[in-house]
């Protein structure tokens, strides 16, 4: 079985691309009228070429200036180039552009045919490829094979083809593993047929698809089929990576899909606004790139104005590279490591390049060393620590060890996921019973300093409160954050970091701090509720006789309940414990003796008003000393038998 590869062209205007694809193919590839009429390739134009190995997909680009995005939009799918040079011009300005975009797009294997060689004599045709040989030294077309051709004669057609399978044997050896990737296909063309409807052209990019296939078309969502397929201009069951494709697709309006979008498998493109990038600059980018520039971002088939956030330094210089976040005006998809070009709002020039590490990206601030830094790690070598740091981007995110592969190009997800389990970089964390988050140890660490944070704020602003509410720490979390925080404070509580009494949270030595007369006026009112014993003054009597530091009352005599000084019945009511305690006692007796006791009959046990009694009554509910029954109360049982 022959291997599919798209080959495209590449080279500057008029040099003779579309002519020598046409002496290849026998397609001539400018179809459109103006094209014709202008004698130059306006858009893509397409084609294949069968080799004894190989089963070639051709697009051929257009060299005009101009129009250096359609040939974008098409160099984003090539495996291989055919890099076309006239041997009666030379090397000219989109030469170079050509090459620069195919080296910032990774690629990794090409052919150099000199054209219309039946224009020029063999001396400067020698001086010709010279030039061309400078041109591409250190570039993936350094040992590529230069060959002399006319499109015209003939001459060179033979050798063309086998350098050709040349370099696609390259082009194999060379491209990452894809072959596990999921089906994805950036659109290049969409047009409608009468009687059929939509259809959509592009180079297969990875995975397969059949007919009655369900995908979706992103950035839109939508949800397509394919109702029938076309490859090299024959009706076939399937299309898979390294072919072209014409597909025919129901459930979508032609008018909802163009250029740029992009289908594939569900599940596998999630459109965003914030991608995370290793960006390079040119060596002959004419300026540095400044933070906040807008440029023009070629992603795939698309095109897209960004704004560049570089988050380690103010400006980018020629030659440089950074990591950076690229902010979009309307939503993109991509994929782990996929290349892009940039290029300059105006004049609009190729100015650099590179590739995507984060494409569901979150806000970065600017120089946060310990979050760049692990963002370089997405483009690291080692599965485990590419697959910890995606585990950080996902944050809170409700990802699973499958998604590893489309966050960092992980092959064997299970075995890095698991590694990541066991060496605890990562933590699972059981929600609700059908919910288990999957979460980085150093978000759960971020967590928890902001816990302390939130805690030792509240300690300064409440100095006298001991204790806090959860859902006071709650309350600065969002939604997403919030299936978190048990989990946290259970984790600060188990090494000593906060107390948790009753759900309330306090930070481990964090007392309250009392001045001189809040102290004076505690042991004030701690004495007043001693002396009162059965009787105490309720919180608004304290405070209304209270001479001084009349806010501090109530506070303060929370204070001494929570110090175990006076029990709280009800906010407005304090007995003092060793009050209760006697009363406790009594009532214990009577209970022990007649069995069960109504509220009236406790009153009177324990000579008290209703005021007292009622509250009494209920706290001694609360804390499972008693057990109410209709009318009745009877000791708890726990308590009966002790
Ligand atoms: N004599 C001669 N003329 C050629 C040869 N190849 C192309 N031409 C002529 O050069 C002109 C441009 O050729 P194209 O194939 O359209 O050039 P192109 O590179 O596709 O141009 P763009 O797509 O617009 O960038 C045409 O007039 C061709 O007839 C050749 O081998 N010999
Ligand atoms: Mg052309």
């Amino acid at each position: 079985m022959k291997t599919d590869l798209i080959l495209g062209t590449a080279g500057h205007i008029d040099h003779g691309k579309t002519s020598l694809i046409r002496a290849l193919t026998g397609v001539d590839t400018d179809r459109l009228p103006e094209e014709k009429r202008r004698g130059i390739t306006i858009d893509l134009g397409f084609a294949f070429l069968e080799l004894d190995s190989f089963r070639l997909g051709i697009v051929d680009v257009p060299g005009h200036e101009r129009l250096v995005r359609n040939m974008l939009a098409g160099a984003t799918g090539m495996d291989l180039v055919l890099l076309v040079v006239a041997a009666d011009d030379s090397v000219k300005p989109q030469t170079r552009e050509h090459l620069e975009i195919l080296r910032l797009l990774n690629m990794p294997a090409g052919v150099i045919a000199l054209t219309k060689c039946d224009l020029a004599d063999t001396e400067w045709i020698d001086l010709v490829e010279q030039e061309v040989r400078e041109v591409v030294s250190e570039t993936f077309l350094a040992d590529a094979p230069v060959v002399r051709t006319s499109a015209t004669t003939g001459d060179g057609l033979e050798e063309l083809r086998s350098q050709l399978s040349w370099a696609a044997e390259k082009a194999i050896s060379q491209r990452i593993a894809v072959e596990n990737l999921p089906f994805r296909v950036a659109i290049d063309r969409s047009f409608t047929v009468p009687g059929h409807g939509t259809v959509v052209t592009g180079s297969i990019a990875s995975g397969a698809a059949k007919i009655g296939e369900q995908l979706v078309v992103q950035p839109g969502g939508f949800e397509v089929r394919i109702r029938s397929l076309q490859s090299h201009d024959s009706e076939v069951d399937q299309v898979q990576r390294g072919q072209r494709a014409a597909m025919n697709l129901s459930g979508i309006h032609h008018n909802q899909v163009q250029r740029g979008q992009q289908v594939a498998l569900p599940g596998h493109l999630i459109p965003s606004r914030r991608i995370t990038v290793q960006i390079s600059l040119l060596p002959s980018a004419p300026r540095p790139l400044k933070h906040r520039t807008r440029v023009r971002m070629h992603l795939g088939t698309a095109e897209h104005m960004v704004g560049v956030s570089l988050l380690d330094r103010p400006l980018l210089k020629p030659g440089q590279s950074c990591i950076a976040q690229m902010l979009l005006g309307h939503e993109a998809v991509a994929t782990w490591k996929q290349p892009f070009v940039i290029r300059s709002e105006s004049p609009i020039t190729t100015i650099g390049g590179g590739h995507v590490l984060n494409v569901e990206a979150t806000r970065i601030r600017r120089n946060d060393e310990r979050v760049i830094r692990l963002a370089e790690q997405l483009a690291s070598d080692d599965d485990l620590q590419r697959g910890a740091a995606a585990a950080f981007f996902a944050g809170l995110k409700n990802w699973l060890p499958k998604d590893l592969g489309r966050m960092a190009g992980i092959e064997d997800v299970d075995s890095v996921y698991n590694q990541l389990v066991n060496q605890k970089i990562v933590s699972e964390i059981v929600v609700s019973p059908t919910r288990t988050l999957r979460v980085h140890g150093q978000i759960i660490l971020d967590f928890q300093v902001r816990v302390t944070k939130i805690l030792q704020k509240l300690h300064q602003e409440y100095p006298l409160q001991v204790t806090f509410e959860r859902s006071q720490i709650l309350s600065h979390f969002s939604q997403d954050q919030r299936q978190l925080l048990d989990h946290v404070l259970d984790q600060m509580k188990a090494c000593g970091e906060i107390l948790r009494k009753n759900g309330r949270i306090s930070l481990a030595g964090h007392g309250p701090k009392l001045s001189r007369n809040e102290r004076v006026l505690l042991d004030e009112l701690i004495d007043i509720f001693r002396q009162t014993g059965e009787k105490p003054p309720t919180v608004s009597e304290c405070r209304k006789q209270a001479t001084r530091l009349q806010n501090s009352v109530a506070p303060l005599i929370a204070l001494a309940s929570s110090n175990g000084d006076l029990i709280e019945l009800t906010s407005e009511i304090y007995i003092h414990a060793e009050a209760e305690l006697r009363l406790r006692e009594r009532i214990g007796q009577e209970l022990r003796a007649a069995g069960g006791l109504t509220l009236s009959q406790m009153r009177e046990i324990l000579g008290t008003t209703r005021k007292y009694a009622i509250p009494l009554a209920e706290y001694w509910d609360r804390t499972g000393f008693t057990r109410r029954d209709g009318d009745l109360r009877t000791l708890a049982e726990n308590l009966a038998t002790g």
